[in-house]
């Protein structure tokens, strides 16, 4: 019945939360009070910022307007304003401290419980589907991501650990063939996609091809070991400019010893390179120079969406590459589960249609493509979202890494960064154009 489907909906509504509040306080418990208040990198703000900024968002959205309650805290509303406070300037703000923020996010998630339990989760556009709740879960998800990035640039003894990922499967390698034809590339029905990945639309896409795993930690070893990083005709005009004033030389976090062996550092763990491991932790550039020395280039976000989503069996677009069921451990490495990437074939399960692996989870997948409004497109419900960022010097990255909880991850999620950012754990994938004839 109706009344059951609500139901359901709600349950569904706490425990998606639930499960976002756990990652938060794993993610902040562990540190002492000077280390929460600490910045580890001018890239990121203080954890007890996107801590209490999770709190606040929640505040906002599900406290004050679904539920039309009063204020908890109306006069730290522009304290915890990404528009108004830069990361770099946020340690010097007047923030709450750690148990302050802890008690912040406490009341205002007491009220959402109240909220929720009221709602009909129908009758409006915010909340039809739960749409604000679902939205405020991705909120938290996307943060407690960015805090785990915070984590991989924090210097000291490992505080986070997790168990290895699965093993792989040295057969998954080459291209896959995707013929030309037309698409149907983001949506109009899922009820808690966000207003970038909306509406559904038509997309013709000529012939290509496009690589059946991630890139490897051993594949861009040989391009750094070709003098990739020192040959100023693999890199654009900017990418060398970036490459030579921050002294690039091998993705984020490798380091070389004096014998030439190659290591990662992990979550405050020194590990030797593993070289069948997607790599991660490198820019749109270098992404882009490594594409030019393969002589291909990085797919669109129309090539990697309909790699991910078409089934050519049907002609209809599915929500991940393995069909229309939420993601689950044995089919993608999402959820913070593991602390790093799965090796190239660990998900066989998780391939798409046309036999494209690992597209959801391990790395975001850098691609060619700017960030750009869907046609049709309608901000919703907040323009400092998405449109804000529209036309701006952005890169989209697709497909969640192991640091991606599965509610902010499908095949038409879209994510987007600056060209030099590479504290994310981004990772890419090549393609090139086929001719007709190779088609
Ligand atoms: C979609 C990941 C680029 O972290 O800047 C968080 C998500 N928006 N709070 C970001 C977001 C507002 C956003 N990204
Ligand atoms: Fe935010």
């Amino acid at each position: 019945t109706d009344r059951s489907g609500t139901e359901q909906l709600r349950e569904h509504i706490a425990s998606t939360l639930q499960r976002a509040r756990q990652r938060t306080a794993a993610l902040t418990d562990c540190m002492d009070e000077a280390e929460l208040v600490a910045q580890h990198s001018r890239l990121m703000s203080p954890l007890v910022w996107d801590l209490a900024h999770i709190g606040n968002q929640e505040e906002l959205w599900l406290v004050r307007d679904v539920g039309g309650r009063e204020p908890v805290r109306a006069d730290i509303d522009e304290l915890y304003d990404a528009f108004e406070h830069a990361r770099p300037d946020r340690p010097q703000l007047p923030l709450l401290n750690p148990g302050e923020a802890r008690g912040y996010v406490g009341t205002v998630r007491e009220k959402v419980w109240d909220v929720l339990e009221r709602s009909p989760l129908r009758g409006g556009e915010l909340v039809d589907g739960g749409f604000a709740f679902g939205m405020i879960a991705q909120h938290e998800q996307q943060h407690d991501e960015t805090m785990l990035a915070t984590h991989q640039l924090r210097a000291g003894p490992p505080v986070l650990s997790a168990p290895a990922p699965p093993a792989g499967d040295t057969a998954v390698r080459g291209e896959v063939v995707i013929p030309a034809g037309e698409f149907t590339m983001g949506t109009s029905t899922d009820p808690w996609a966000l207003d970038n990945e909306r509406p559904a639309h038509p997309v013709h896409v000529p012939a290509y091809a496009i690589d059946a795993a991630p890139i490897s930690n051993g594949q861009y070893l040989e391009f750094v070991a070709d003098g990739g990083y020192d040959r100023r005709e693999l890199w654009s005009e900017r990418g060398w400019e970036h490459r030579q004033e921050a002294g690039l030389t091998a993705p984020r976090f490798w380091e070389r010893d004096s014998a030439g062996q190659w290591w990662r550092r992990v979550f405050g763990v020194r590990r030797p390179l593993r070289p069948q491991q997607p790599v991660v932790h490198v820019c749109w550039f270098e992404a882009q120079a490594y594409a030019t020395w393969a002589g291909k280039r990085l797919p669109t976000e129309a090539e990697w969406e309909k790699a991910a989503r078409y089934d050519p069996s049907t002609g209809r677009s599915r929500a991940y590459p393995w069909g229309d069921t939420e993601p689950g451990p044995a089919i993608a490495n999402l959820g913070q589960r593991h602390l790093e990437p799965a090796d190239i074939g660990a998900y066989p399960a998780g391939a798409s249609a046309a036999g494209v692996h690992q597209l959801i989870g391990d790395v975001w997948e850098w691609t060619s493509s700017g960030f750009h409004p869907y046609p049709g497109f309608r901000a919703f419900p907040y323009r400092e979202y998405s449109e804000v960022f529209f036309g701006g010097d952005y890169r989209v990255l697709r497909g969640g890494s192991f640091g991606t909880d599965p509610v902010a991850c499908r095949g038409t999620f879209r994510n987007w960064d600056h060209p030099i950012r590479r504290q994310i754990f981004s990772g890419f994938r090549l393609a090139r154009t086929l001719d007709p004839r190779e088609a």
